[in-house]
């Protein structure tokens, strides 16, 4: 059993809390709580002093009865007296002093009188304005307790890219209208187009920044104002999502986009670079002493400090800087460099469209080919299509293909990947497809050993062509299965299979720095939507920013290719 100091510091802090919501001895809390704080900042481990045999009773805020205590949690994994009062309290109760304004007094007062036991119970209480009513609280009091439980939502909390879109869009079009705005720039993580934002950060230019903040702080989507201040801002809207603006002067733009653009670690790395020229970077221009030698565009920006500029996506410190300097940046691929989507279900297992209306919303897409890949029949997808029901559909793909002029339909399936790495169809079905698509959908929880081996055996299949959403990950709710990465994508490549960028957002799966170190071991990819309705075509998009925060070029992806030479590499 290995126990950290992070481990017993917490001990003694749950205690500390639960004894003072008790209303326990406040010279032991306090006790308690500073050897919590000298334990979480100790070099060494305890464990290891512990069995060393150092006296640990002589550690300042420790002494003999604390260094009792930690034996105990050395020996038995936890502190049987905090077990006990954990029986007599809610699991979720000591969440409430981390709220600022609620100490161990308030916090047992909420839970005796509302019931309150939980961050969500709380901020709905003080929503609902039941808590202004209690005794020792106030409005005031109410209000600020609720930005803390905003606050403390949002810590733990990002948005899918996604879901923060049409938000950040309409409220770019809401400012770009405010009286006295120059430009408007969503920056950070969204300019970046991580598949995650923590929140908005929005980069303004004008010569009137108060008129430019009273109206960004009235816009009717506004929740809270958390800040009003005359070149910045913050508030948070109505679905929890935070939004900083900031507004500079126009000879500033370049410099203050670049900075609010990120990533933290890219501005870093700038800043260094920088420093050994003799030149001061900061947000609002690039200064030789006073004088500013840039600022106003971000082109200009890395021009001065001697670099290409950078592409947004790539600003992660991913080897980004050092291409730059050398002339190497890839030309990132662009959504118009797709002829078609690789990934596609029907009615025929779990979509909601037909074969048609597939083939409509590709045209719309301005494609000039599709691949129909319904599932395989397995126990996971109950609607998957079976040996004989197959050859039946693809005869009705070949069909709606051969009423179609402009638009090439490939026969395909997304067939299981079973638990051995044999695959849920014969050989002889597979063979009558132009194109196989492969997936994990059940035991997601092999050793990496076992994983690895299961999906590089199914891709060893000559009829195989692309590994469909190759990590099994679903943002913010199932972690990616484990797989020996290096030897699996030097697998891939040598065996010539392709792997697929899911572009769906609650997958985007690979992700940015699997697509990179993939690249390197020389892969091909495809960008597929994985649609189930005809009105998610567009998704595709999701699939190109990742591609491109991957270092992806035209010529890394097959659906790029024209259908003839499409054909071509799924003929092999
Ligand atoms: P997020 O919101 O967690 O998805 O990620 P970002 O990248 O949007 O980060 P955020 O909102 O904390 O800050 C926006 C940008 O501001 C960030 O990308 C870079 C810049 N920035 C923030 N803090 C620092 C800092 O301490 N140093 C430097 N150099 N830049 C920073
Ligand atoms: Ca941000
Ligand atoms: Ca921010």
């Amino acid at each position: 059993m290995l126990i950290t100091n992070t481990y017993i510091a917490k001990q003694f802090k749950q205690l500390a809390d639960l004894l003072a919501i008790e209303g326990d001895n406040p010279f032991k809390i306090r006790a308690y709580r500073n050897a919590a704080r000298t334990i979480a900042n100790l070099p060494e481990s305890l464990q290891t002093r512990v069995n060393r045999g150092d006296d640990i009773a002589q550690i300042p805020t420790i002494g003999s009865h604390i260094s009792a205590k930690i034996r105990e949690i050395l020996q038995t994994g936890h502190l049987k007296k905090l077990e006990l009062l954990k029986h007599r309290f809610p699991s979720h109760l000591t969440d409430l002093l981390s709220i600022e304004g609620i100490g161990p007094k308030r916090a047992k007062v909420l839970y005796e009188s509302l019931g309150i036991d939980t961050l969500d119970k709380l901020r709905s209480a003080a929503r609902a304005h039941r808590i202004q009513t209690l005794p020792g609280f106030s409005a005031t009091l109410e209000a600020k307790i609720l930005k803390g439980t905003v606050l403390a939502k949002k810590e733990g909390h990002r948005f899918l890219y996604a879901d923060a879109e049409p938000h950040a869009q309409a409220l770019e079009h809401y400012l770009k209208r405010c009286p006295g705005i120059l430009d408007v720039v969503i920056a950070g993580s969204f300019r970046r187009r991580k598949d995650t934002v923590g929140d908005l950060d929005i980069v303004t230019t004008s010569h009137a920044p108060g008129q430019v903040m009273e109206c960004f702080v009235r816009y009717p989507d506004v929740r809270e104002i958390i800040l009003h201040g005359d070149t910045r801002s913050t508030v948070i809207l109505h679905n929890d999502l935070q939004v900083d603006l900031r507004c500079v002067a126009p000879e500033s733009f370049g410099a203050t986009l670049h900075y609010f653009t990120g990533s933290k670690s890219h501005n870093i790395a700038i800043r260094i670079f920088e420093k050994a020229k003799g030149f001061k970077v900061n947000e609002y221009g690039i200064f030789q002493g006073k004088k500013r030698i840039a600022g106003a565009t971000e082109e200009e920006f890395y021009r001065a400090v001697g670099l290409r500029y950078i592409e947004p996506e790539l600003r992660e410190r991913r080897g980004e800087i050092h291409a730059a300097r050398e002339g190497t940046l890839p030309v990132l691929i662009e959504q118009n460099d797709l002829h078609g989507d690789l990934h596609l279900h029907t009615v025929a297992s779990d979509g909601k469209a037909t074969i048609e209306q597939m083939a409509e919303a590709g045209r719309a897409q301005g494609y000039t080919y599709l691949a129909i890949t319904d599932h395989s029949r397995h126990l996971t997808i109950v609607h998957g299509l079976d040996g004989d029901a197959v050859l039946g559909y693809i005869e009705a793909i070949r069909k709606v293909d051969a009423s179609l002029s402009d638009l090439t339909l490939l026969a395909g399936m997304e067939v299981d990947i079973l638990q051995d790495g044999t695959l849920a169809l014969p050989d002889s079905i597979l063979k009558e497809l132009d194109i196989v698509l492969v997936g994990v959908h059940d035991h997601f929880d092999l050793t990496p050993t076992q994983q690895t081996r299961r999906i590089l055996k199914a891709l060893s299949n000559p009829y195989v062509h692309i590994l469909a959403h190759p990590t099994g990950r679903l943002i913010g709710q199932r972690a990616p299965y484990r797989l020996r990465y290096k030897a699996f994508f030097a697998e891939v490549a040598a065996m010539g299979r392709i792997l697929e960028i899911n572009a769906q957002p609650t997958r985007m799966d690979l992700d940015d720095i699997h697509i990179q170190k993939a690249k390197e071991a020389g892969i091909r990819f495809a960008i597929s939507t994985d649609s189930h309705r005809a009105d998610t075509l567009e998704y595709i998009r999701y699939g190109i920013y990742q591609a491109r925060r991957g270092w992806l070029e035209k010529g890394d992806v097959i659906n790029t290719l024209e259908v003839e030479d499409l054909k071509q590499v799924l003929r092999r």
